[in-house]
């Protein structure tokens, strides 16, 4: 993988945005989409939401979820993902993109999701990842 990637587009289109990203940005946003689909099936879903907010020790309410939820127009696997948020958020850290996407989510109780707490969640995710082996 080069490093050249990281140059900056200056380039504002929309359209088949998800074909654009490169292999380095994807797999960043693997990473963020695995941590947000708490129990795994590839698809972001309400539980999951749920699960992510109690991690954090924060209940979410259900409206909130909903809401959340309504992003996208269908169930949210990693292409709808990385379409909803490929397209806002490209070339920064798996950290960022979380927060990135939270913030998104979270127009309503604006600064609810804090970095600190999610960068826990990733080095929570990362022992258990480890440990598991
Ligand atoms: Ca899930």
């Amino acid at each position: 993988m080069s490093k050249a990637a990281k140059k900056k587009s200056s380039k504002k289109r929309s359209g088949s945005e998800a074909a654009q990203f490169d292999q380095k940005t994807i797999q960043e946003f693997k990473e963020a989409f695995g941590i947000m689909d708490q129990n795994k099936d590839g698809v972001i879903d309400k539980s999951d939401l749920k699960d992510l907010y109690a991690s954090m020790g924060q209940i979410a309410p259900d409206s909130q979820i909903d809401a959340m939820i309504k992003e996208a127009s269908g169930p949210i696997n990693f292409t709808v993902f990385l379409t909803l948020f490929g397209e806002r958020l490209t070339g920064t850290d798996p950290e960022a993109t979380i927060v990135g996407a939270f913030a998104m989510f979270d127009k309503k109780d604006c600064g609810k999701i804090k970095e600190d707490d999610l960068i826990k969640i990733l080095q929570k995710q990362e022992r258990r990842a480890i440990g598991r082996g």
